[in-house]
């Protein structure tokens, strides 16, 4: 790996720049943790085909390839980086970066009595918003964020970048993300084909009546999230999308502090109508989604610099008198001066 993800940017940088001059034709892969290997051979690939001054190149139907999206984020981190500590930003000076494949996601797929309760745990697509037969489709998907940053640490910033891979009509529509609730399950169920129909559940699957199938339940069948936004972005036709928001930032903060209470993000999509549901690709596929995480660990506390104290300027003589001295001086000054005795006459 050609960064470590221990480094600090700042001494990354400085390696980086002395030791490859021509930074921006070569593979500056700072990838970190649990990437997919098939993500690191597209990333080598996208790279090898264009540097940082040539924005990454995208598919026919003009959407950018995840790897490609990726690296090109990457990039522009690192320069963000990199630039504020040349011009001696020092908080953003440690900054690092890491980034994040999903531990666990899944769909819910809304409950219908005669076809019993579904899930895809193990398939390689997660659905949101509402199929041509008018189901709905949630997807849930979670990071291990204190098992990647170190306690303590302050984030900076948050993007996740995930690929939609088929969608009914290429009407853009409103994909939101919601900070989960509760705890959620993964099991081993599998959907065929294009997986929308979902499969027959098991055990500690998530479902739509189901946190963990087929003893524990959401409090609200289709969920247990918070109403806040944390993220949304328009989705149309094909392609990578990327949500970043102060929000997320923050639901990524909450978790490294309290990570009992990291149950990840429900991806919401439209529920208005029919035809608006939108497949993306899960980290059981060639395209995993990608947290990326801008952190700036928690270090020793700089010791202050003691402050120079001005030199008192020099004291007039005057000043420099006692106080009881100049008393005196002033004091003999007005007595009247001493006459000669005059004689007491003839
Ligand atoms: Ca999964």
């Amino acid at each position: 790996m050609f960064l470590k993800k221990e480094d600090s940017f700042a001494f990354s940088a400085v390696h980086f720049f002395k030791y490859h001059p021509r930074v921006f034709e070569i593979k500056m892969n700072i990838q970190s943790l649990n990437l997919a290997k098939s993500h690191f051979t597209n990333q080598k690939n996208s790279v090898r085909a264009g540097g940082l001054q040539h924005p990454p190149s995208a598919h026919p139907d003009g959407a950018m390839s995840l790897s490609a999206r990726q690296q090109w984020t990457s990039k522009l981190l690192l320069a963000l980086i990199v630039a504020a500590s040349l011009l001696g930003v020092p908080r953003l000076a440690t900054a690092q970066l890491a980034n994040l494949n999903p531990v666990k996601d899944n769909t819910l797929y809304q409950y219908v009595p005669e076809d019993g309760d579904l899930s895809n745990a193990l398939g390689t697509h997660f659905f949101a918003g509402e199929t041509g037969m008018g189901e709905l489709r949630r997807g849930v998907l979670a990071f291990d964020i204190a098992g990647n940053i170190p306690a303590g640490s302050t984030i900076l910033g948050v993007t996740l970048s995930v690929n939609m891979s088929r969608t009914g009509l290429n009407d853009a529509r409103t994909i939101e993300l919601h900070k989960m609730l509760a705890d959620w399950g993964e099991g081993t169920s599998q959907a065929s084909g294009d997986e929308g129909m979902g499969a027959p559940a098991t055990t500690n699957d998530a479902t739509w009546r189901h946190r963990f199938f087929d003893t524990i339940f959401w409090t609200t069948e289709g969920g247990d999230f918070s109403a806040t936004i944390s993220a949304s972005q328009s989705v149309g036709p094909v392609g990578v999308y990327t949500w970043s928001s102060s929000q997320m930032r923050a639901d990524v903060q909450s978790w490294l502090d309290d990570p009992a209470s990291n149950f990840g993000w429900l991806v919401l999509g439209d529920e208005s109508e029919i035809l608006t549901a939108k497949r993306f690709d899960t980290r059981e596929s060639a395209n995993p989604p990608v947290l990326t995480i801008i952190y700036r660990p928690a270090g020793p506390r700089p010791t202050p610099t003691p402050r120079p104290r001005p030199t008192p300027p020099p004291r007039s003589t005057a000043a420099a008198v006692s106080q009881p001295l100049l008393f005196l001086l002033r004091f003999f000054a007005l007595l009247p001066t001493a006459q000669p005795a005059l004689p007491l006459g003839d």
